[in-house]
């Protein structure tokens, strides 16, 4: 399996579905909510997911492919080369700010991360990553993350969190937000990802997050030294729904063990 041919395929594949997305905002989006009312999707989701299907399986009709909208077959085994795919990510900024969302992709064989892909559709950038050969910022190489305090760090998380919930003590997470330098939250969790892996943030932590929110990202983030895990400090399950954090390895730990207290 030769990835250079596959990551310029992937490649040319997300700057065409990039274009075709921009066109959508002078068409209709049509709106709907899945499992909440907070949670969303467009025809233009489901259109976008479609044409990576048809693109992939024309070319690889033998590779697997699980998808955020489902537009694809099932997927419960990691076997065999496997493309994990969110057409829209962070789909309520597409919707309301008309920016600010990603195309992610991750190309996987047999588990094991070949090819990360993070693009921000508006701005036209592109992170991504070559298992073993690095990872770029467009076309500039991403350096390995450097050491640095905890007190000097921006970390990405939601308000949310500091308020009573039934996932993790609220108290140990005003204690990190007080510590840090500061906090942001994108709605994006690709895009937090991306700013984790090139030094634009220093952590990233979610409360659940699915595999094809991370898939793409977990592959540039081994290039860069970035760790990524569950809240456990277990390795990501790219086939079910789970915590997450990000993080650069300096304050990984111990964000991990002085801050995080899950219930
Ligand atoms: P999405 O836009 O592809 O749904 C902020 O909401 C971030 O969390 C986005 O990256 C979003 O991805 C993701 N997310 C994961 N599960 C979600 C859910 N059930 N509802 C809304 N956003 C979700
Ligand atoms: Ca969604
Ligand atoms: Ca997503
Ligand atoms: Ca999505």
């Amino acid at each position: 399996m030769d990835l250079k041919v596959i990551d310029k395929f992937a490649k040319e594949m997300i700057l065409e579905a990039g274009k075709r997305i921009r066109s959508a905002f002078s068409y209709d989006i049509i709106i709907e909510t899945k499992a909440n009312p907070n949670d969303l999707v467009t025809n233009i989701d489901r259109e976008t997911e479609t044409f990576f299907i048809n693109h992939i399986k024309a070319t690889y009709p033998t590779h697997k492919i699980l998808g955020e909208e489902g537009m694809g077959e099932r997927v419960d085994s990691l076997e065999g080369p496997v493309w994990i795919i969110d057409p829209i990510d962070g789909t309520m900024n597409f919707i309301k700010q008309h920016r600010h969302f990603m195309i992610t992709i991750g190309f996987f064989v047999d588990g094991v991360g070949k090819l990360g892909y993070i693009y921000d559709v508006m701005r036209g950038d592109l992170f991504h990553a070559i298992h073993g050969e690095g990872a770029w910022y467009n076309n500039t190489p991403l350096s390995k993350l450097e050491p640095l305090n905890l007190e000097e760090a921006v970390i990405g998380i939601n308000a949310t969190w500091v308020a009573p919930n039934k996932k993790v003590n609220h108290e140990k997470i005003i204690d990190l937000v007080k510590k840090v330098r500061g906090t942001r939250s994108y709605g994006s969790a690709a895009m937090e990802i991306a700013f984790v892996v090139s030094g634009k943030l220093d952590a990233y932590i979610s409360m659940r997050l699915s595999p094809w929110d991370i898939g793409g990202g977990t592959v540039i983030a081994q290039e860069v030294g970035a760790i990524a895990s569950n809240l456990k400090g277990q390795p990501c399950n790219l086939l079910s729904q789970d915590t997450f954090i990000i993080a650069n390895p300096f304050i990984y730990e111990q964000i991990l063990t002085d801050y995080i207290e899950e219930k």
